[in-house]
């Protein structure tokens, strides 16, 4: 156990000090590195369950999970599990996916149309993807309210057909993964993993059928195996370790901050917790609060050395300057534990989930507000937006051109098309001109 109290270990920033930008920004910083080796030996894979399909699937199951039991885990399987796990947990998992399916509700776009001055109908239609492969991580982060954020979501933009591949290290199922399975709605569930679930969903085995788009976290090889079928078929991104900002003032709780920093840094060691103060004697608080709170936590040796690698305290003199912070951190989560929140929220363009005031800890959005837990990490949230029903659709652009249309199109048509030497484009367009 650490002897030092928390204040000596964790860095501390003054952002009126003028490197503080440039030290946060270091701090903050993830870059995946490009493992060659380890993109060597997903290639291998991929290309074996290319080629192999279903004879590669099952050799690499018993290779890396150590098992060898039928690649689909049947549904009155998962019906079973749910069966089996604690009321109080499935009650709980049913009360989430309802609230998750409700927000998620509000996502759903409309068609649109309109009609120019040429008589030109002109619009856009969506539709949802036919199938999607929903990734779920086995051991460590095994994590059944991930299920509901990753398919509620598929299921509300009207995917026809969700499969969900779980590795089962040793044969083993987790319950409520599977109880989450039940309640979301998935169609299939295969007990597969790694590189070769990756590939099986992209290329299709004789068992596990082809998807439009992977989502879903994974290890090292499921994120490599992503990017290198991505082009073949959709992916949902890449994401680094989970990251929280929380702002605190003199309105703040420190216990209640404290836990809410820790909530982000048991995840794995390299979570990142943030703490931003407008006001010292809090930061002071919060640091007592920490080393106070901190022996009590089940996870503290993965608290721990998440706080000593990544933790950053940072001081600021008022809330531009705290804006100024948040826009160049751009952080998945970010807490405004403050009385005003919602005017400090005016400032900041880059987060993930915005939480507001003291009684919204970042738990209550990664289990049942609604939201989805599915955030843009590492900086990413500057071009980037959580996982919703956009993802599990796409858009068809429509024209309808009117008589009129075609004779006013054509002949813009048929200039730049002779222009770029694409003389039978320009021909199709003339040829309409001729019919009025
Ligand atoms: N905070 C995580 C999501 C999660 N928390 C799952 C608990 N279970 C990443 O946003
Ligand atoms: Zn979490």
């Amino acid at each position: 156990m650490s002897v030092k109290p928390w204040r000596d270990v964790i860095r501390h920033l003054q952002w009126s000090d003028a490197d503080a930008p440039t030290a946060l920004a270091l701090m903050t910083q993830w870059e995946a590195v490009a493992d060659l080796q380890l993109n060597d030996t997903v290639n291998g894979v991929l290309a074996a369950v290319r080629s192999e399909g279903d004879v590669a699937l099952v050799r690499f199951t018993e290779q890396f999970d150590r098992h060898r039991n039928a690649l689909e885990i049947p549904a009155g399987e998962w019906a079973a599990a749910r069966a089996r796990i604690a009321p109080e947990l499935e009650a709980a998992l049913v009360a989430a996916g309802e609230r998750v399916r409700e927000y998620h509700q509000h996502q759903s776009a409309a068609d649109w149309s309109y009609t120019d001055a040429l008589g030109n109908s002109l619009g856009q239609r969506i539709r949802p993807l036919d199938r999607v492969g929903v990734y779920v991580p086995g051991g460590k982060a095994a994590y059944p309210s991930s299920v509901l954020m990753n398919v509620m979501p598929a299921k509300v933009a009207g995917v026809s057909e969700i499969i969900m591949v779980v590795p089962t290290p040793d044969g083993v199922v987790n319950d409520a993964v599977l109880a989450a399975a039940d309640i979301a709605g998935v169609d299939r569930v295969f007990g597969i993993g790694g590189a070769q679930a990756v590939a099986a969903l992209a290329f299709g085995t004789e068992s596990v059928p082809a998807v439009d788009k992977i989502v879903g976290p994974g290890n090292a090889y499921v994120a490599a195996a992503k990017r290198a079928v991505f082009g073949r078929v959709g992916i949902d991104m890449i994401a680094g370790p989970s990251e929280i900002l929380v702002v605190c003032d003199d309105s703040s709780n420190p216990e209640w901050v404290a836990m809410d920093l820790f909530s982000q840094a048991e995840h794995d060691e390299m979570a990142q917790s943030i703490l931003v103060s407008l006001s010292p004697r809090m930061t002071t608080a919060v640091l007592d609060a920490m080393s106070r709170l901190l022996p009590s936590l089940e996870r503290r040796e993965i608290v721990e050395v998440s706080l000593r690698e990544r933790a950053v305290i940072v001081d600021v003199a008022s809330t531009e300057q705290a804006c100024e912070l948040i826009n160049q951190v751009a952080p998945e989560h970010l807490e405004l534990c403050v009385d005003d929140s919602t005017a400090l929220m005016a400032g900041i363009r880059h987060a993930g989930a915005i939480f507001l005031g003291h009684r919204a800890p970042e738990s209550l959005g990664d289990y049942c507000a609604g939201p989805n837990h599915v955030l843009p990490t590492s900086g990413t949230a500057r071009f980037a937006s959580p996982l919703g029903v956009y993802d599990f659709v796409k858009r068809s652009s429509v024209m309808q051109i009117s008589a009129e249309g075609s004779q006013v199109l054509g002949q813009i048509a048929s200039v730049l098309g002779r222009a770029e030497g694409l003389t039978a484009h320009a021909r199709a367009a003339e040829m309409r001109l001729a019919h009025d």
